[in-house]
């Protein structure tokens, strides 16, 4: 539906480039208007607001996926903008964030919710220099959700971190997170460290974040990339798979 929430149409006025304005209203079209008022609420950094009306909406039964998509995830890539082009600063970028929590809080539960056995575990962790977490987060969420053990190692996360979490909880994937092209490097330097530790044939990693590409993923060395949370999850599937079906030292004795 075009955009009905006329202070969210008024935002309009902030996106410069006409791809990122087409791109910005497609996202638009495929909510509703309740989708569009927890964007705005998440835009104007309301948490209250956008806590009220993501409850609102698991109340009237909609996907928690397409509250996260259309309305929380939809409002931060307003946001991202509106930071890239000095419209706001860091102190307005923290107080979305926090509005953006505050609807995550409602989605959780529901998205960690898994009956079913663990299909394996995972550790993640946003790598050294990087505090950026909300994207790391949601594939926390959508990964419990579909049966994986996560054990979060939170932000700003060193090799050596990674490489005792790993061996601590035998998890046979690793996920990273970085969103600044400074830190990406260390994802390289932490896959370089479990060489160095002997201990990169015992588990497949992962990467993601908003700056990282299939391109850069393959040239540090990682065992898959991916652009979302659903991707995050599919990775995570085959991974697993994958690390289940390796030879472990005990075999490669008795061969
Ligand atoms: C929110 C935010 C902040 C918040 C972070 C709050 C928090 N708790 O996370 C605050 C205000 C703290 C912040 C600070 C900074 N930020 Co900032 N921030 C953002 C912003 C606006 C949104 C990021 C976000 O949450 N996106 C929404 C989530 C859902 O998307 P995502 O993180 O990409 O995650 C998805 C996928 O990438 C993927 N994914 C993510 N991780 C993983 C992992 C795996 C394994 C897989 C498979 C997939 C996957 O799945 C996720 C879900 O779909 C971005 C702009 C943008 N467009 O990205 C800038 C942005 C990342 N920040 C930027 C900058 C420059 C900074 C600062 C340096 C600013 C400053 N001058 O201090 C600091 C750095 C602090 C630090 N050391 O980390 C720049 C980075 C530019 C660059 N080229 O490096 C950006 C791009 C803004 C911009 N356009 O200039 N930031």
């Amino acid at each position: 539906m075009p955009i009905v929430n006329q202070r969210l149409e008024d935002e309009m006025a902030h996106i410069s480039r006409p791809e990122e304005l087409t791109h910005i209203r497609s996202l638009f079209d495929s909510g509703d208007e309740l989708m569009q008022n927890i964007a705005y609420a998440l835009i104007s950094g309301n948490d209250r607001d956008v806590d009220e009306l993501t409850k609102q909406a698991l109340d009237q039964h909609y996907e928690p996926n397409i509250v996260l998509d259309d309305g929380l995830i939809a409002g931060m890539a307003v946001i991202g903008i509106k930071f890239r082009d000095n419209i706001i600063f860091v102190p307005e970028v923290l107080i979305s964030a926090r509005a953006m929590k505050a609807g995550m809080a409602h989605l959780e539960p529901i998205l960690s919710e898994s009956g079913v056995e663990p299909i394996g575990t995972v550790v993640m962790g946003t790598v050294k220099g990087d505090l950026h977490d909300i994207g790391k987060n949601l594939c926390i969420m959508m990964l419990r959700g579909t049966g994986f053990v996560v054990h979060d190692l939170g932000v700003d996360t060193k090799p050596d971190e990674f490489i005792d979490a790993v061996t601590e909880h035998g998890a046979g994937v690793l996920g990273m997170s970085a969103l600044l092209t400074t830190t990406m490097p260390n994802m390289g330097r932490t896959i370089q460290a479990f060489e160095e530790a002997g201990m990169r044939e015992f588990v497949s990693i992962m990467v993601g974040g908003a700056p990282v590409t299939q391109e850069f993923a393959e040239d540090m060395g990682a065992d898959g990339y991916g652009q979302d949370a659903i991707a995050c999850v599919d990775l995570a599937k085959t991974l697993s798979r994958i690390a289940s079906h390796a030879p472990t030292n005990e075999s490669d004795a008795q061969n």
